[in-house]
């Protein structure tokens, strides 16, 4: 069966296709809470791996991030966007079926202090690099143009190289050709990833997903969850940063041990990329083009 949605590869599912080769939703076989239900794990009948996202809130907010992240991401196609493989909808059983990523969310590697030695310099910089790219995509190459409104370490999955992808769209907003910044009257998303506008007014734009980002780089460069950056901080001078963050952190990842060394001068450079992405004037802040190319660009001068 085919959906009516442009991608080809889209598919619905039948509940028993879903729940065929394992027994999917048996308590063993929960990866998590999700947006707006549990998260299982399953195996489609020709071996397939997949993640199984069920609305357990069959009504009003739930079924509304349900039905989002359907007409959203069933469009969206990019290798740093988790696949949406199709939906099952049946009777009341609502599902949304994605690839597998077998190393789950990089929360769970950043701020667990034994996995997160895992992360040396260079895959670091690889996922600030996948995510930049992904949400790259979503606010200017995609076909929707996309906010995703809710970016953060708990929804960067990684695959089995440990390439980012980013998920849950549940909250995501569609700009169109229209202007990209709107108001709201229900702010959603994350305390301490959200910008100060956004937490504050509403005011949500590709801006604040830069401000989402630039948190979410400088969590990845300290491997430290972010206890700098609220909604109503002011900018740090670089200086202080390095004081507020750095110190363990950075010697952690300095270190030999590590495998891979990591520059002075280019962990510099990307910790000043995160420190433009959360500045206070969402104005002031970089477009995703200008953060892509400041952390793949080495000859950028520093002020
Ligand atoms: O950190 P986690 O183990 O990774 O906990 C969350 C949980 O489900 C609720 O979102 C995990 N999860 C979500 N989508 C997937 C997926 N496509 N593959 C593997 N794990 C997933 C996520």
């Amino acid at each position: 069966k085919r959906s009516k949605t442009s991608r080809s590869d889209f598919h619905q599912y039948s509940f028993s296709e879903v729940d065929a080769a394992t027994d999917c939703f048996a308590p063993a076989n929960k990866l998590g809470e999700g947006g707006f239900g549990p998260v299982h794990k399953g195996t489609l009948l020709d071996g397939q791996q997949i993640a199984v996202k069920r609305l357990s809130r069959n009504s009003g907010q739930g079924l509304e991030e349900f039905m989002n992240e359907i007409t959203l991401i069933a469009e969206l196609q990019h290798t740093n966007l988790v696949k949406l493989l199709g939906c099952c909808i049946q009777g009341e059983e609502k599902m949304l079926i994605y690839e597998y990523m077998p190393n789950k969310s990089l929360d769970s590697f950043l701020f667990d202090p034994v996995k997160r030695k895992l992360l040396d310099w260079n895959k670091r910089l690889s996922i600030i690099e996948g995510v930049a790219q992904g949400l790259l995509y979503l606010h200017k190459y995609s076909r929707l143009k996309v906010i995703h409104r809710d970016l953060k370490a708990s929804n960067i999955l990684l695959d089995d190289d440990m390439n980012p992808k980013i998920s849950d769209f549940g909250m995501a907003r569609i700009f169109g050709q229209n202007e990209s910044r709107a108001n709201t009257n229900r702010v959603v998303g994350t305390y301490g990833y959200m910008s100060p506008e956004y937490a504050m007014k509403g005011i949500f734009s590709v801006k604040s997903d830069v401000f989402s980002f630039g948190v979410l780089l400088l969590e990845i460069v300290t491997g430290r969850k972010n206890t700098v950056f609220t909604s109503s901080t002011p900018v740090g001078l670089l200086e202080q940063t390095w004081d507020l963050w750095s110190r363990g952190a950075i010697l952690e990842l300095m270190d030999p041990s590590l495998g891979s060394s990591c520059p002075k001068n280019e962990l510099i450079r990307i910790i000043h990329v995160g420190l433009l992405c959360v500045q206070e004037g969402a104005t002031d802040r970089p477009t995703m083009s200008d953060v892509i190319s400041m952390i793949t660009n080495d000859s950028v001068s520093l002020p």
